[in-house]
């Protein structure tokens, strides 16, 4: 069986790699010519797969790169990861956000429908496209409403996925995923900004974290556990969407307050709020019900939230102890 994912270099592609990895899958991930060009830099979170995978160069901007990589191999299942996934960056620069996240789909289907058509697709939507929620907790029949670029191309790659379903009887997943985190995750999102900030404090090389909206809340799970989702909605007799969540509900003020307690700090001597880091449209409060995959999928977490802010602390305390801070830094944007 051979599995495509497109980004692969991100958190996801590289739990989900080594999970089809460890099924008996020939891997195959799209990255961008860059990556290759400097794999120690680029490829990190898959520098330990690399002599059991095989990457094609290719972007989300063209479709002949997809369409070139597509034609070369049987595929049985491509797993469309690769976005711009960072919603603050969306509003700074909502043009190439729209413009990869809605072509990448729209080329990486048209190109399936062309050359693989039996090929299994899935989608990675987001509970962003339910934005401001009608209703909580947020399901699959729930209304969206999203509050930014990203989230609004997110609906829009959530619709092409459901079209191609309908109209050409392809088999098409959407998975609807809340908030997943680990120790890959990238530094620029809350949970590592968070728990990067408490190593670096713990050892003494920063005094402060700097952080916009406290009390947003947000259902926040492990990305190990939501690739098995993934992996699995492209299993069953029929193609369908489906919401991947705890079901647990937390703020960022908790988040911080379990991550500093995990070293035996108070949150409270650290945490600064600053107006930069706020966004001009904020998602509140996301809480899932994954009844559905619970129930179809037989799919089931298998981390707490206690356990993911224990494992996001351990592994930044141990890595920043170990290079001295040097290769850690949180950065600058939110
Ligand atoms: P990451 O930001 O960690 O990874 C994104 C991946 O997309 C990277 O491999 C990146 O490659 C690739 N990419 C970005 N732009 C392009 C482009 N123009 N051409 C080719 N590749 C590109 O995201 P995650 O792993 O966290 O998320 C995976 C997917 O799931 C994303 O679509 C995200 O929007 C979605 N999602 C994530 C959730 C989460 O909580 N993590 C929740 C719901 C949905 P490069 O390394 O070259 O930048
Ligand atoms: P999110 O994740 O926008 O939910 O998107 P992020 O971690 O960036 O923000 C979560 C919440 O924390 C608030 N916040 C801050 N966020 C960041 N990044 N930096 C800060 O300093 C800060 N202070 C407070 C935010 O305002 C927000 O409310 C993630 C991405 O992975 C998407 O790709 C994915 O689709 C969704 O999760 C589900």
């Amino acid at each position: 069986m051979k599995a495509l994912i497109t980004g692969i270099t991100g958190q996801d592609g590289s739990y989900l790699a080594e999970h089809l990895l460890g099924l008996g899958y020939e891997v195959h991930g799209l990255v961008r010519r860059v990556a290759l060009e400097d794999p120690v830099l680029r490829l990190t979170r898959i520098s330990h797969l690399l002599d059991k995978i095989t990457l094609h160069a290719a972007t989300m901007e063209s479709y002949p790169s997809i369409f070139n990589v597509v034609s070369r191999y049987d595929f049985a299942e491509c797993y469309h990861l690769a976005a711009q996934s960072f919603v603050a960056e969306s509003f700074a620069d909502g043009f190439s956000t729209m413009n990869t996240n809605i072509s990448g789909v729209h080329y990486v289907l048209a190109a399936l429908r062309e050359l693989r058509p039996r090929c299994r697709f899935y989608f990675a939507g987001s509970s962003e496209m339910f934005g401001k929620v009608r209703e909580s907790p947020q399901r699959e029949s729930t209304p969206f409403h999203p509050r930014s670029p990203y989230g609004i191309s997110k609906v829009a790659g959530f619709h092409l996925t459901t079209n191609y379903r309908e109209a050409y009887g392809m088999f098409c997943c959407g998975g609807i995923l809340f908030n997943h985190e680990g120790p890959r995750r990238g530094f620029e999102f809350v949970t590592r900004k968070i728990t990067t900030a408490v190593a670096r404090i713990k050892l003494g090389l920063a005094d402060e974290l700097r952080l916009g909206n406290l009390e947003a809340k947000r259902d926040w799970g492990h990305a190990a556990d939501y690739v098995r989702a993934m992996h699995l909605m492209l299993q069953q007799p029929e193609p369908d969407d489906y919401v991947v969540a705890t079901g647990e509900t937390h703020s960022v003020r908790e988040f911080c307050e379990f991550a500093f307690a995990e070293a035996g700090l108070d949150y409270r001597d650290f945490v600064k709020s600053d107006e930069r880091y706020f966004r001009p449209a904020e998602v509140e409060l996301l809480t899932g019900d994954a009844s559905k995959a619970r129930k179809v999928l037989g799919w089931e977490p298998r981390y707490t939230f206690r356990n993911l802010v224990r494992e996001m602390v351990e592994v930044d305390l141990k890595a920043i102890s170990r290079s001295g801070g040097r290769e850690f830094t949180a950065p600058a944007t939110a």
